[in-house]
């Protein structure tokens, strides 16, 4: 990938997709292209290959997706499918279609079985039954898996795919329902804060392991990975260490600086048990991430205070 070549990044103004856009201008690549999802419905097929067409993008980050965390994988189980599967399909056929050099397709932990040995390798993929409550999003992004394998038998498309695990960081979705656990519960112990609440309630029993990355030290291991890897199979990227929910919602006491209860709501679903990666494979090709959970809890807060919605509050 040289400075000039053109680069669509899929998804920009995501917390992901913003974080690669980031970090390609930070190295000094001068042609990003973007389109948000209201001037390209990247569901829409004779839009995406229109687009394709035009632009002619030689690299693309495939970072858009709809995404959220258990209660609203749960909830909107069908778009969680459908708007996952369309946004795959299209763009890496376009990409097939309009002679793309490399595309790199975002994929999640999630697509590994629920009970998985750990840490989890690349090669479990397909062994097992998935979990429940976000098994429409992991059939979709297992297919955009596929999708890239069966186009680079087929046709030689040089199409990876990434397996990011649980992330974080800035421009996160705060969403009291629909976020992930992070940064749920940032905003909720800071509204219990500055709201002077005696407690606050986090989901489930507070057992399962996540493992979390920062989201821009995930773009940085996307940019590193779409320069040097151009295998079939998936590559990891975490920090190959996890902690309990609870642990987590303790550092984030800790860093919101609140000083009441915590209480667990066992009527809340805990989804998988625990989905730690192994990052072997990562490390092996060159790449190991320098951002701690700690260090991203301070740098997600931060974020988390500049939301305009926010500033009020705080
Ligand atoms: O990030 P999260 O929602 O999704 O984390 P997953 C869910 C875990 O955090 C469960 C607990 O054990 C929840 O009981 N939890 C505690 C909470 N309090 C909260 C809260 O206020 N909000 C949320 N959301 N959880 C996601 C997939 O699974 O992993 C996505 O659903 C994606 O599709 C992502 O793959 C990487 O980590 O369980």
């Amino acid at each position: 990938m040289e400075a000039n070549d053109l680069i669509y990044v899929a998804g920009h103004r995501g917390m992901v997709g913003s974080a690669i856009k980031r970090r390609l201008e930070t190295l000094g690549y001068q042609r990003i292209i973007t389109r948000s999802s209201g001037t390209l419905d990247l569901r829409n097929p004779a839009a995406v290959d229109e687009f394709f067409a035009a632009e002619k993008p030689a690299y693309v980050f495939l970072a858009a997706a709809k995404v959220g965390g258990i209660h609203a994988n749960n909830t909107y189980r069908a778009e969680f499918l459908y708007d996952n599967l369309m946004i795959a399909a299209n763009v890496i056929h376009a990409a097939y279609k309009h002679n793309v050099t490399k595309l790199q397709f975002l994929g999640s932990s999630c697509i590994y079985p629920r009970m998985a040995p750990q840490p989890i390798k690349e090669s479990f993929l397909l062994t097992g039954v998935l979990e429940q409550t976000n098994e429409p999003y992991a059939i979709a992004k297992i297919a955009g898996i596929k999708l890239c394998e069966a186009y680079r038998d087929q046709y030689g498309c040089n199409f990876i795919s990434v397996m990011p695990t649980n992330l974080f960081g800035i421009g996160d979705n705060y969403h009291p329902e629909n976020a992930h656990v992070l940064p749920a519960l940032i905003r909720r112990f800071h509204e219990a804060k500055v709201n002077h609440k005696p407690s606050v309630t986090v989901w489930g029993t507070g057992m399962p392991k996540r493992e979390f990355l920062f989201a821009d030290d995930l773009a940085d291991a996307c940019v590193y990975l779409m320069q040097h890897y151009n295998e079939k199979e998936p590559v990891n990227i975490g920090i190959g260490e996890d902690l309990t929910i609870r642990q987590l919602a303790e550092y984030i006491r800790e860093v919101v600086c609140y000083e009441g209860d915590i209480i667990f709501d066992d009527s809340k679903p805990d989804g998988t048990p625990r989905k730690l990666m192994d990052v072997s494979k990562l490390h092996r090709l060159g790449w190991k991430h320098s951002i701690s959970l700690k260090e991203g809890l301070v740098m997600a807060y931060r974020d988390f205070l500049q939301q305009d919605q926010f500033k009020l509050q705080s």
